[in-house]
């Protein structure tokens, strides 16, 4: 079964909020993680462009949530979603409502933004019972709807050893792993998207 290829991917915005986000007409796939977990490194990897996130994460925009307009072919059509990188949260221990993990802003954005349909929480796949990662993974499902697709993404499975690997899936068995310095793992990802948003693929594995 092909995989949907995006053809098309450019920066549009750094906005500082919700109130002064791009327009909400389109759906959106957001990536959440810890610093340094990859998150750049994932959205670049899956449009195939060397610096699409980093060029606009200069100095001072690390803070903001940059979108990026996304088209994706399949089966001859083309398809447009867009791509939401979210500030990195700190290492910092969970506190009962991620006050001063995420700022407020990011918080309201994630409850509020409508045209969110899919939340791609990076997690380091050498760190796995990370407690923020399970405290953000707890909070974001209290209020997730019902049109929403919540996915466990662990990066850098490369510095994994085969017995590491079998542990990680034992524990989160069918979770997604891929390594943006081998790019492995990029289809499941782009089959899991599209078809949650567009729902149209027939595929098996
Ligand atoms: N080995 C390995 N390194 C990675 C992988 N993904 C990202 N990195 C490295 O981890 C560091 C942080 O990546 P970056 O994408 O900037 O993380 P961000 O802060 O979440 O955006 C960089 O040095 C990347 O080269 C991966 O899958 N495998
Ligand atoms: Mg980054």
């Amino acid at each position: 079964m092909a995989t949907p290829r995006v053809v098309d991917a450019e920066f549009m915005k750094s906005a500082q909020a919700l109130a002064d986000s791009v327009d909400d007409t389109v759906s959106e796939v957001v990536f959440l993680g810890r610093s340094n977990v990859g998150k750049s490194s994932t959205i670049n990897g899956l449009t195939s462009r060397k610096n699409l996130a980093k060029s606009s994460a200069t100095p001072g925009k690390t803070q903001l949530i940059n979108f990026f307009d996304i088209r994706y072919i399949y089966d001859d059509k083309d398809w447009s979603i867009r791509f939401v990188d979210l500030p990195g949260f700190g290492y910092a221990k969970v506190s009962k409502d991620l006050k001063g993990v995420w700022q407020k802003n990011l918080v309201e954005f994630i409850k509020h933004r409508v045209s969110i349909r899919v939340f791609i929480h990076l997690r380091d796949a050498r760190h796995p019972n990370a407690e923020i990662d399970r405290g953000v993974n707890e909070y974001v499902k209290r209020f997730i709807r019902g049109d929403q697709l919540y996915l466990d993404v662990f990066t850098k499975i490369d510095k994994l050893n085969m017995k590491e690997k079998r542990a990680l899936k034992k524990k989160f068995p069918g979770c997604i792993t891929i390594s943006n310095s081998k790019r492995i793992g990029y289809d499941v990802v782009h089959q899991k998207i599209f078809e949650h948003i567009f729902g149209v693929m027939e595929w098996s594995n």
